[in-house]
């Protein structure tokens, strides 16, 4: 694990305090944020939601007591908006839980990347602007590595953004392509149609994608058992995001963790 801070001069230092490789599967919850709430949407719909808890923090504390290590992160009003919008949040969630926080939303400026890593953001999540700002996302290679991860989110293969109610035609391996060629370390790759379904993850996708790139990839999107987590791990993916099946009682986070976790 690497964390970052600006000293009285402005610039950006690197502590690294970690730096093996883990050969295990991360098991990580996800929380997503939508007016101060822990919610889950299906297939990304802001139409379908249901509220899960009004404390997003009470609930990052239970995933920690249960064993994780990481929180994803979603602010679902900063993916809409374009900019964070429930750092409040976040901020209180990092204080309380001590989980290592991976966060998307809305991350679209430099300064607004720099800020959260500096306030202890241990990794950011770029979507929108993996589209839109290809420069911005070199550059935030360059300075901060593998602290960035950009996010493939797909529906029926095509990168979807803002949201995910902008539809490009953008395809998954040629998004994860030119990401590495950017300067990308990490993906997260998450099959919209999946998403908030408790059906199953998008095998086929997860396979080709491994095959394709050398980078790690964790995956979201439609883990329900602990056979998927079971088969993400056999294919070799670097982390699995459980959401909604971790509301449902589908997964019982501390057997997953157990199970195939690090
Ligand atoms: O559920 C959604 N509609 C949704 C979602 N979960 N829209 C965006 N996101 C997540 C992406 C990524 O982690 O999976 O927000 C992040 C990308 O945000 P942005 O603002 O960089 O596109």
């Amino acid at each position: 694990m690497k964390s970052f801070n600006k000293n009285d001069s402005g610039v950006v230092t690197v502590d690294v305090r970690e730096t093996e490789r883990r050969p295990k599967m991360e098991i990580i919850p996800a929380v997503d944020i939508r007016g101060g709430k822990c919610v889950r949407l299906y297939q990304g719909d802001y139409n379908q939601q249901t509220v899960f808890n009004d404390n997003p923090v009470t609930v990052a504390l239970t995933w920690y007591s249960q064993g994780a290590r990481w929180l994803h992160i979603v602010d679902l009003d900063g993916a809409a908006a374009g900019k964070p919008k429930n750092m409040e949040m976040v901020q209180e969630i990092m204080k309380e839980s001590g989980l290592l926080i991976e966060l998307g939303g809305g991350i679209r400026k430099e300064e607004m990347a720099e800020k959260l890593l500096c306030q202890g953001v241990s990794r950011i999540i770029l979507g929108t602007a993996a589209i839109e700002n290809r420069d911005l996302v070199k550059k935030l290679c360059q300075q901060f590595g593998e602290a960035i991860a950009v996010s493939l989110d797909a529906r029926d293969g095509k990168i979807a953004i803002h949201g995910w109610r902008k539809n490009t035609v953008l395809e998954v391996l040629q998004l994860s392509r030119e990401m590495i060629d950017a300067g990308v370390k990490r993906f997260i790759y998450t099959d919209i149609k999946k998403d908030g379904t408790l059906t199953e993850p998008n095998f086929d996708m997860i396979n080709i994608l491994l095959a394709e790139t050398n980078a790690p990839v964790t995956v979201a999107g439609g883990i329900t058992r602990l056979e998927h987590l079971r088969r993400l791990k056999a294919l070799g993916v670097e982390g699995a995001i459980i959401g909604k099946a971790l509301y449902t009682g589908d997964i019982n986070l501390g057997e997953a963790i157990i199970n195939f976790g690090a």
